[in-house]
């Protein structure tokens, strides 16, 4: 590790706990923000980005790039309410471009503000008693748990460990309130603790990186619990909790062609009691505060640490801090997914129905299905409590038995596919936002995943495989936002139009995925899987998914299979 640390410690150690220059900046008339201030932003919630679309066309006619911020929630769980989610669908025609966006943090985005807008957008979304402090930037992020709006003591334990974390570790800072409300601070904040003039736990430097925690439990990995810096897997037996399975070191992130940066999942470390969680949690974040490599953003999540020191020596830092036994992880046998679209017993007399939003973007005319719509006259009209799950859908709760048929009828009016409607693949399907916001993107994803989808389900529909649960996750960049490689099928950009494919990953998420072509061609991202394909509806095991086919079989070996079978004038698959 080298000592001279990176550009962003210092921007973040003068700031003043996060104020900077933000206030003066906003106030003035350019439409875009100093370098310092895009850095500081982030933990306020928001991305300076510029429209990509249109970037090129005004370089050549001599005009600035279009410039616009991305705003992104911090909302624990996913939980909203609806009247909080009736505000925003608001908040985004008068703030934003008209949509919201559903994370695979269980969280909104929204795009395209322009400066001028940042400041009541944010201070819009506090007077819901919502918030935007901490949605990026070197701090615990959105902590995550299972959206299952299940009334069992199971989900109530899963809910209160994320609400505690989200609690302790949002960040302190005045400056938030002072910025963005001129000094009010909200009453009955449910997430968020008193602002303090300091950062106890962070300190003036905040963490190396940002950091990410989830709490799940194997029965049900619905959060690919171990893509997080911090993982929490729960275990029960029956409703009582047994206490948690601590894992460290999760992070997909990567660069292509650097082989120093790599994805990673969280490695069990410690069986810790019930009642010792936030003190477990707390000594994992001085862990990764104190050892981060603070020199080199692209070495400084906990991943490198864990992978670099070795659990050993991390187990013997997090006992310094924790003081009480960090127990043997206990042994996990099992691990699956539940599905959580669709229609579903609360147990409590109610329903739950999960509604599909493809990529996650509510809007309207979206492939002639208004979402947005659909969602707001739902919701107006019953005024369920809403959770976002983490592959970027909603949960509608609280339905009576009664008004199940009406609520299906009035979102189908609207274009809405429910689960019953979509196939497998369809409904196993996440693509990152990617282009035209998102600055790190190389290629398409959000704006491919309809074309793409309909395609590969051609393909299962001709080789006999149209039922078959496969997750296909599509990103714009390596950096892994759709959490590309931990599925059965990864399609990561490479270049423009070309993407990276990746197989042998399981699908419920506890086994990373290998790289079998690189720049392939968008349009031939069907030709290059069809013969792996094939061959796994020749040799799979009954029950057997793609991933773990792929990965029983061995990688190479399909991949030898599928270059065989491929045309020689496919450059990619030489
Ligand atoms: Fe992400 C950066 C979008 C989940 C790994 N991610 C970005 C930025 C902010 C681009 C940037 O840095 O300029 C993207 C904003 C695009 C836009 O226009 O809106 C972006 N990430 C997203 C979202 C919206 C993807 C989506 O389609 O839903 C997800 C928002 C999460 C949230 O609500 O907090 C999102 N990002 C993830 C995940 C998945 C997860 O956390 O479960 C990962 C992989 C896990 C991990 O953290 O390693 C992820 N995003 C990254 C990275 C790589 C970090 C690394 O360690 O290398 C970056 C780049 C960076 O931080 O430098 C990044
Ligand atoms: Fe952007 Fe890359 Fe994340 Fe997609 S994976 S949202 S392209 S940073």
């Amino acid at each position: 590790m080298s000592e001279k640390l990176s550009g962003n410690e210092a921007i973040k150690k003068k700031s003043h706990l996060l104020r900077g220059n933000i206030a003066e900046e906003l106030a003035d008339s350019n439409a875009f923000v100093s370098d310092e201030s895009y850095e500081l932003l982030k933990f306020h919630g928001s991305y300076q980005g510029y429209d990509r679309d249109t970037a090129t066309a005004r370089k050549k006619q001599g005009l600035d790039k279009s410039w616009e911020f991305m705003l992104r929630l911090k909302m624990p769980g996913g939980r909203l309410t609806a009247q909080q989610y009736l505000a925003l669908d608001g908040f985004c025609d008068t703030h934003a471009n008209g949509t919201l966006r559903i994370t695979t943090r269980q969280t909104f985005q929204f795009h395209c503000i322009v400066k001028a807008h940042l400041k009541p957008f944010i201070a819009d979304i506090n007077r819901v008693l919502l918030s935007t402090l901490g949605g990026c930037g070197d701090v615990v992020r959105n902590v995550i748990t299972c959206p299952a709006p299940i009334r069992d003591n199971i989900h109530a334990v899963l809910e209160d460990a994320c609400f505690t974390f989200a609690r302790e570790f949002a960040p302190k800072t005045e400056a938030y309130w002072d910025i963005w409300l001129d000094g009010e601070k909200m009453e009955n904040y449910p997430f968020l603790p008193s602002p303090s003039s300091g950062e106890p736990l962070y300190g003036d430097a905040y963490m190396p990186r940002k950091f990410k925690i989830a709490i799940g439990q194997p029965e049900d990995n619905c959060m690919d619990v171990l893509c997080n810096d911090l993982a929490f897997l729960a275990l029960f037996n029956g409703q009582e909790l047994q206490g948690y399975n601590v894992a460290i070191g999760g992070g997909l992130g990567m660069n292509h062609n650097n082989p120093k940066t790599y994805p990673y999942l969280a490695k069990p470390i410690a069986f810790i009691k019930p009642a010792d969680m936030l003190k477990a949690g707390e000594a994992v974040v001085k862990l990764q505060r104190d050892h981060g490599d603070r020199s080199d953003r692209k070495h400084a999540r906990l991943k490198y640490v864990v992978a670099e020191k070795g659990l050993g020596w991390c187990k013997t830092v997090l006992k310094g801090h924790f003081g009480a036994t960090l127990y043997e992880p206990l042994p996990v046998n099992a691990w699956a997914i539940v599905d959580h679209v669709g229609w579903h017993e609360q147990g409590d007399g109610k329903w739950f129905l999960g509604v599909p939003i493809p990529s996650g973007r509510i809007g309207d005319s979206i492939h002639g299905v208004n979402y947005r719509s659909a969602l707001r006259e739902v919701i107006s009209q019953y005024k369920m409590p809403l959770v976002l799950t983490l592959d970027q859908n909603i949960i509608l709760s609280d339905i009576e038995e009664g008004e199940r048929t009406p609520i299906a009828a009035l979102l189908r009016r609207h274009g809405v596919r429910l689960r019953e409607d979509m196939t497998d693949l369809a409904r196993n399907f996440i693509a990152c936002v990617a282009l035209p916001t998102c600055g790190k993107a190389l290629a398409e994803a959000e704006r491919v995943q309809h074309p793409l989808e309909n395609t590969l389900q051609q393909l299962l529909d001709k080789h006999g495989i149209s039922n078959e649960k496969i997750s296909v996750r599509i990103a714009g960049c390596p950096n892994g936002c759709p959490r590309p490689y931990v599925g059965d099928i990864g399609i990561v950009g490479r270049t423009p139009e070309h993407y990276a494919i990746y197989i042998g990953g399981d699908f419920e998420g506890t086994r990373l995925n290998e790289k079998v072509f690189d720049k392939v061609p968008f349009e031939n991202i069907g030709t290059a899987l069809e013969p792996m394909l094939v061959f796994y509806k020749a040799n799979r095991q009954a029950e057997e998914g793609f991933g773990n086919f792929c990965y029983r079989y061995g990688i190479e070996a399909i991949k030898k299979n599928a270059v065989e079978a491929l045309s020689a004038n496919h450059k990619w698959a030489a």
